[in-house]
């Protein structure tokens, strides 16, 4: 209220200045107007008059005068005429009864032989006197003065005011309103809405911020007040599910527990993640820059463990606003609002980039460790690259760590292999492990490699290898066994070789169990209405378009199921979610391609004016946006032909809090291990699968309800807090390096 006070106040006090000064201005304009227009009548008036009646002043002749003046007078003008002494010889009888006994402007126009005006009060009334000496042979014999109502000037003045007098009040009375009706809509409104905000969160109420309408002037507030609350919230939500896990006696891993873990397990000790795809990418839209979470289990798992436990990620920098997203070294704090550890980018040239990534990993090793028969390609240049790259991320992970003591290394994948070595050559007191995201297959698959010995001595270089199930580390150690000069001990999973000694152990990752942290509570009927689709039952299948994925054979048997059962045509709706992957590997483009033209085929064939079997969405979805789907899908589909363990499975599962929900799933992927109650299909065998749909869309509520609870329970314990528990466990186990071992 204050502030609407001084602000009006500033209003009339700056409007009231304006006017005025400008009211003075044209006020005086004005009256410097009717006073030449005075003296222009009086001159006229006067000079006009004064050659006529000279001669007859000077004969002294008053009835002369008197003719003269009778002619010339007016209501509004009055003349008057002196003699040599200043006496009244004849006045127009208007002024006559006014005119005072001397004028100095005739006194002086007398006496000096000049003209002499200025104004007067004659009577009540102000007039502008104008004098002319009359001289008759150089000789002044009187003075003639035209006398003019000037009451109107002081009229004028006085209307200028009062009209700029209304002006003023009018004006400071709009802007005053304008002003009001915008600090309401601008200042009071938005700030209400902020405390009424902040009262819910103090109170335990979390909601995003309300929208403002001046971003500039309190987007910054809101954000800072935001960040906050989602810490406070965060605090509040931890210790609350601490709480209640204690009350239950439940031993369920979560980010308080992994973090109280690390501090106590690794004591302050530095952890460094190394993968190829970085857990926030800035690419440019337009002019804008937005932060993208890439599409990659990888990233949805190990996340949540770098939030808990802090640290450094390394990885390489491949949105096209990662440079001015980073400072000089590549470094940024992630999530950015509120940052929990450090990203360091890793900058990659083009042909790098080609070849390690596109040409050695993904057209060589992806389809050498997944056996989905897409020939592997190793072509000696990738090789070359790839080993180049590997050396290049050893550089930037040695310069994080060296001045961290027993640093923990926990490396990413297949396309780091060699890395191990490398750093393990330069330090050897840093634990170091690599986890191995995708399949390992057959000893006789993997040895169509031609640098297979190359690779499995940079992995041996670790201390710890992790795989996701007992079956690949199995494969893994067969393959080093018939490979290596090694000694394994199948006992205990582990390879020495020499003094060194390497664990290999099945980790299964999973996900968080809170997949978004403010899930979007968007509606069945909602999501339907959006999608522009109404459906009695919804499928969902969320993918990179990846060969390993089994897109084709899943649109088949949908196909098939509609074929078989076209009593579900028009009831059922499949929700594909589809991100282009790799798009600049042939095979990747050429599948992208035949899911389009299948989709589209299948689509043809059975549409009717009303429905369409397959609604395809082809884009990157960030989780938030996933999140409805799988909330209110009443089955889910992962066909993998060939998939290291495949998280959306966990995410449709650790989604589902309404105990409901069919999860389909591939026997070929590792979460078939684990998630029992799946429906497990064979992606291969069409009929198969489409029985599965069947059976998901038929299946009783109380045994899907139970089919889910099994398998929320299984996410739920095994989760990504675990996992990363495991893992950094094992790994802080492994003693210390012989002393002297360190490299110069
Ligand atoms: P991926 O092959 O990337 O992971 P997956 O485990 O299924 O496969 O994870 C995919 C992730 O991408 C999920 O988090 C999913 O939500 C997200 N995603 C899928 N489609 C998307 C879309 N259209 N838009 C945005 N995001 C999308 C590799 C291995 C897996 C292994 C993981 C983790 O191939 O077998 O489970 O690593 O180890």
């Amino acid at each position: 209220m204050r502030l609407t006070i001084r602000l009006v106040a500033a209003i009339w006090l700056s409007a009231l200045v304006v006017i005025g000064a400008f009211a003075f201005l044209q006020i005086r304009e004005e009256r410097e107007r009717l006073v030449d227009d005075l003296k222009r009548r009086a001159v006229l008036v006067g000079e006009g008059l004064k050659e006529a009646i000279e001669p007859v002043v000077a004969r002294g002749s008053t009835a002369g005068v008197e003719r003269i003046l009778k002619k010339f007078s007016t209501a509004r003008r009055g003349i008057a005429v002196y003699d040599r002494l200043g006496g009244v010889m004849v006045a127009t009888p208007d002024v006559a009864p006014i005119l005072p006994p001397s004028l100095p402007e005739v006194t002086s126009a007398i006496a000096r032989n000049v003209v002499s005006q200025g104004f007067r009060i004659a009577g009540d009334r102000q007039v502008y006197v104008y004098a002319t000496p009359l001289v008759r042979e150089d000789r002044p014999v009187g003075a003639l003065a035209v006398i003019l109502d000037a009451e109107h000037l002081a009229a004028a003045e006085w209307d200028l005011w009062r009209a700029n007098g209304v002006r003023f009040l009018a004006l400071a009375l709009i802007v005053s309103v304008i002003a009001l009706v915008v600090v309401r809509g601008t200042i009071t409104r938005p700030m209400a809405k902020m405390s009424e905000w902040t009262k819910g969160l103090r109170a335990g109420r979390y909601a995003p911020p309300p929208e403002v309408p001046d971003a500039d002037l309190f987007g910054p507030l809101a954000m800072e007040v935001a960040k906050l609350a989602r810490s406070m919230q965060r605090a509040h939500a931890t210790a609350e599910q601490e709480a209640a896990l204690r009350l239950s006696g439940e031993t369920i891993w979560t980010e308080e527990r992994l973090k109280q873990f690390v501090n106590l397990r690794l004591g302050g000790r530095l952890l460094v993640v190394v993968s190829n795809r970085e857990p926030v990418s800035h690419v440019r839209q337009g002019r804008q820059v937005h932060a993208r979470t890439p599409a990659s289990g990888l990233v949805t798992a190990m996340d949540p463990m770098m939030r808990a436990c802090g640290g450094v990620w390394v990885a390489h920098g491949s949105g096209d606003a990662d440079r001015e997203t980073a400072d000089a070294r590549g470094r940024l704090g992630v999530p950015e609002d509120d940052p929990r550890y450090t990203l360091r980018r890793v900058w990659l040239s083009r042909e790098e980039e080609q070849g390690y990534y596109y040409g050695f990993a993904n057209e060589g090793l992806w389809p050498l460790c997944h056996i989905v028969h897409t020939r592997p390609v190793f072509r000696p240049d990738d090789w070359a690259y790839y080993a180049e790259v590997n050396r290049k991320f050893a550089e930037t992970v040695l310069e994080e760590i060296r001045d961290a003591e027993e640093p923990l290394v926990l490396i990413q994948d297949y396309h780091f292999a060699p890395l191990p070595a490398l750093i393990k050559a330069e330090r050897p007191d840093a634990r170091v492990a690599i986890f191995w995201h995708i399949p390992w297959p057959n000893f006789e698959a993997f040895g169509i490699c031609p640098w297979q010995r190359e690779l499995l001595s940079g992995m041996l270089g670790a201390d710890l290898i992790g795989f996701h199930t007992q079956y690949y580390c199995n494969n893994f150690l067969e393959t080093v066994d018939r490979t290596m000069e090694t000694r394994i001990d199948w006992e205990h999973f582990a390879v020495t070789r020499g003094e060194r000694a390497t664990s290999v152990k099945p980790f299964p990752i999973s996900v968080a169990p809170e997949f978004v942290d403010d899930p979007p509570r968007r509606t069945r009927e909602e999501l339907l209405g959006e999608l522009g689709i109404s459906a009695e039952f919804l499928g969902v299948g969320v993918e990179r378009i990846d060969y390993t994925k089994g897109l084709p054979e899943r649109i088949r048997a949908l196909q098939w199921f509609f074929e078989r059962y076209p009593e579900y045509r028009e009831r059922l709706v499949f929700v594909q979610l589809a991100a282009p992957s790799r798009s600049t590997i042939p095979r990747y483009a050429e599948l992208q391609r035949e899911v389009e033209e299948a989709v589209r085929e299948v689509n043809q064939a059975l549409q009717t004016r009303s429905w369409r079997p397959i609604l395809y969405l082809e884009r990157h979805h960030e989780h938030r946006d996933i999140w409805p789907y799988y909330r209110h899908a009443d089955f889910c589909m992962v066909t993998s032909l060939h998939d290291g363990m495949n998280l959306v499975a966990k995410e449709f599962v650790s989604v589902r809090d309404d105990g409901d929900g069919v999860l389909i799933l591939s026997r070929f992927a590792g979460a078939s291990y684990e998630l029992r109650d799946a429906l497990i299909v064979n992606p291969y065998d069409l009929a198969g699968t489409a029985e599965a749909i069947r059976a998901a869309v038929e299946m009783p509520a109380d045994e899907r309800r139970a089919r889910m609870a099994r398998m929320r329970h299984a996410v739920r314990e095994h989760n990504i807090y675990w996992w990363a528990g495991l893992l950094l466990n094992e790994l802080a186990r492994i003693p210390a390096a012989p002393a002297g071992a360190r490299a110069p």
